[in-house]
């Protein structure tokens, strides 16, 4: 059997590019790392660093020469202003695609429940939920998603849009009993969009196993990934920890919504 081709992670020097180099490179892939900061950590064996901004489109081709798939983790990952996110964010994203089209790799893109941000908690969201970005930030992962779309549309580029809760060694307040990832289920999830035989443009809620998620229907079954872990145990200990501001307790995106929140009514249901 020929050997795998190399992944290709972005962000790798970021909180999730680190625990997923990690992982994978446990499994034995061969990784090609990159992000603008440099790689904190020692370099596994099967793995590279290329020090590269997202902005630079020819770099990102070169890099991405022989990938077969494209785990897309790097840009600004917060609530920044539009002109911080329009550079990595769309620009680099684009990139990111056309690289993958010229070889034919598939895009696991870092998406965010910032994507729909604007739903309120109460809504249980299938993933052809409409987008409801709450800041620039989720309205570039909407747009990474929908680039996802055009691209599996027009060139038959296969995706798989993580539209990731939170992902933290630990959930930490109450919002996080729904929105909480671990740290294992990442992992085990990435190995499912690498392994997978085809994922068309999937879309997977990028949450643990937790009972009082926001989240239902999505692609999971034919990625074949189940998450283990569960927010459930940490419930007795966050329930109470509310932030006490009614638009962050009403939305699922929590405290993105209510950042520079200008309306004087809140918007009808
Ligand atoms: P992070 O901020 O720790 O990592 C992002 C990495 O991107 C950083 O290492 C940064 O240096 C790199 N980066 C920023 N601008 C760049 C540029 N111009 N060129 C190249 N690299 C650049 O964020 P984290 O938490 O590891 O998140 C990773 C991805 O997952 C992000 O795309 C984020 O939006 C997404 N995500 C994370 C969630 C979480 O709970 N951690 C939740 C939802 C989405
Ligand atoms: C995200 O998209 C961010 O990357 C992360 O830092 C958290 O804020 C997370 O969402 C969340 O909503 O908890």
């Amino acid at each position: 059997m020929s050997q795998p081709k190399p992944i290709l992670l972005t962000g790798a020097s970021g909180a999730l590019g680190r625990v997923i180099t990690k992982g994978l490179a446990a499994q034995g892939w061969t990784l090609r790392l990159t992000d603008i900061a440099p790689f904190p950590d020692p370099l596994p064996a099967e793995a590279s660093f290329t020090r590269m901004d997202l902005n630079d489109g020819v770099a990102v081709l070169r890099l991405a020469e022989g990938c077969g798939t494209i785990l897309h983790f790097g840009g600004i990952s917060v609530d920044q202003p539009f002109e911080e996110v329009l550079g990595p964010n769309l620009r680099g994203l684009y990139y990111i695609y056309e690289a993958a089209r010229r070889e034919r790799a598939r895009v696991v893109f870092a998406s965010s429940n910032h994507s729909i941000g604007f739903h309120e908690r109460s809504e249980k969201l299938d993933d052809d939920c409409r987008f409801r970005p709450d800041s620039y930030y989720g309205l570039s992962k909407a747009y990474g998603e929908l680039m996802g779309q055009l691209y599996w549309d027009k060139h038959g580029v296969e995706s798989v849009n993580v539209r990731i809760g939170s992902c933290l060694p630990e959930p930490v307040d109450a919002r996080m009993l729904a929105t909480w990832l671990s740290y294992p289920d990442l992992v085990s999830l990435m190995e499912r969009c690498v392994l997978a035989e085809a994922t068309g443009c999937a879309v997977i809620w990028g949450a643990s196993n937790n009972a009082r998620s926001f989240w239902g229907k999505d692609a999971r079954e034919k990625l074949g990934w189940t998450p283990r872990d569960s927010a459930d145990p940490y419930a007795g200990q966050l329930a109470g920890k509310l932030s006490g501001n009614p638009v962050i307790e009403r939305y699922q995106g929590g405290a993105y919504t209510a950042r520079e929140y200008s309306r004087t009514s809140p918007s009808p249901k």
